[in-house]
């Protein structure tokens, strides 16, 4: 066995590298040198016939060739790889300087926003929000709420109906009958939703809009006690400037009952259009819970005594924005709605 062999083998070698252009190729290069019937492996097997005495320094030799084979290929698969992963980043060329896509992001619609204010302050106040369907039966809606088979309100005409016992809510109170059915007194609940009543379509009346419903029943509630909440409610909502009257009036479902106005947000009380020059707004209808509806309720009018309210949204939604038209809450044009950010 002489050098010449080896010089031979490392000839080989390096012009198959130099040749050597894809993974498969660096394959067969390690079959062909380090596979079982590969050179280098064939010079080891080579070793039996070597002198005892020369076999040191030709093992030594044979593991040059070996590692120089080796590190050969170790060397193109790091090249290899490099040109693959740069080849990679060439191809998928990104400007990230480029302006970005830009998409308008939403807001509250502002009936949204203001049933959510409203929710908010009575939330302060000690209220909790609860919520029902929005088909009633004949009874929850206006049977319980003391509102008699002869009342106007309850003519076909005036409300919607589903089936032959199932009418579109006209108000939120069924949310309320239900909560004291369920529920032991304390009761301090607001019923926000949508209701539905007949009416032509105006600046000021839509047969689809929003109320918000407050009740509480506990034993030693009282009219003081009602006036109390309601103005707090008031004063947060139009502001700690405005002044707050209760009216006598009349609800099948409240005695006594009273319409609260509030000094006009638009002319603060000197009377202007909004106002009808009375300097005030009615903001909310609401009274002492009929013994009635409490009994209704299952609750014991001896012991328990109740305030109620009622406020229909899109009406204080106009006040509060300065909206004309009722409308303008539901036609969805952009135009409208994007002042309400
Ligand atoms: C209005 C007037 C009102 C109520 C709603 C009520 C509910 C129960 C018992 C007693 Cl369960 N009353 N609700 C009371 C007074 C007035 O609404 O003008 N709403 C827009």
């Amino acid at each position: 066995m002489d050098e010449s062999r080896l010089n031979e083998i490392i000839t080989m070698f390096d012009g198959g590298l130099a040749k050597a252009a894809s993974v498969s190729d660096i394959e067969a290069l390690k079959v062909d040198f380090l596979g079982k019937k590969g050179h280098v492996t064939s010079l080891f097997k080579e070793m039996g016939k070597v002198a005892a005495e020369d076999r040191p320094a030709f093992g030594e030799k044979i593991n040059k060739v070996k590692e120089r084979v080796e590190s050969g290929i170790k060397e193109f698969e790091k090249k290899i790889s490099e040109k693959a992963v740069s080849e990679k980043i060439n191809s998928s060329y990104c400007d990230v300087t480029l302006p970005g896509k830009f998409h308008e992001i939403g807001h509250r619609h502002p009936i949204s926003t203001t049933i959510a204010e409203i929710v908010e302050i009575f939330g302060r106040l000690g209220f909790s929000v609860s919520e029902g369907p929005e088909i009633e039966t004949d009874y929850i809606n206006f049977d319980a709420l003391n509102v008699f088979e002869w009342h106007p309100a309850r003519d076909m005409q005036d409300s919607f109906y589903a089936g032959p016992n199932a009418v579109l809510r006209t108000h939120t109170s069924g949310v309320q009958i239900r909560t004291m059915l369920e529920n032991e007194p304390p009761i301090k609940i607001v019923a926000p939703g949508r209701v539905y009543r007949f009416d032509e379509v105006d600046a000021s009346h839509s047969p689809v809009f929003h109320q918000v419903e407050g009740l509480l029943v506990d034993k030693n509630t009282n009219f003081a006690a009602f006036k109390g909440i309601i103005s707090s409610f008031c004063r947060e909502f139009f502001g700690a400037d405005k002044k707050v009257v209760f009216r006598p009036s009349y609800f099948p479902f409240t005695e006594p009952s009273a319409e609260v106005d509030v000094e006009c947000i638009n002319c603060k009380g000197r009377g202007c259009g909004v106002c009808k020059n009375s300097g005030f707004l009615e903001v909310m209808g609401a009274g002492m819970v009929h013994p009635n509806v409490l009994r209704n309720g299952n609750i014991d009018p001896e012991i328990y005594r109740g305030f109620a309210f009622g406020m229909g949204v899109e009406r204080i939604a106009m006040l509060r924005y300065a909206v004309r038209d009722i409308r303008d809450f539901y036609v969805n044009d952009l135009r409208v709605l994007s002042q309400f950010k």
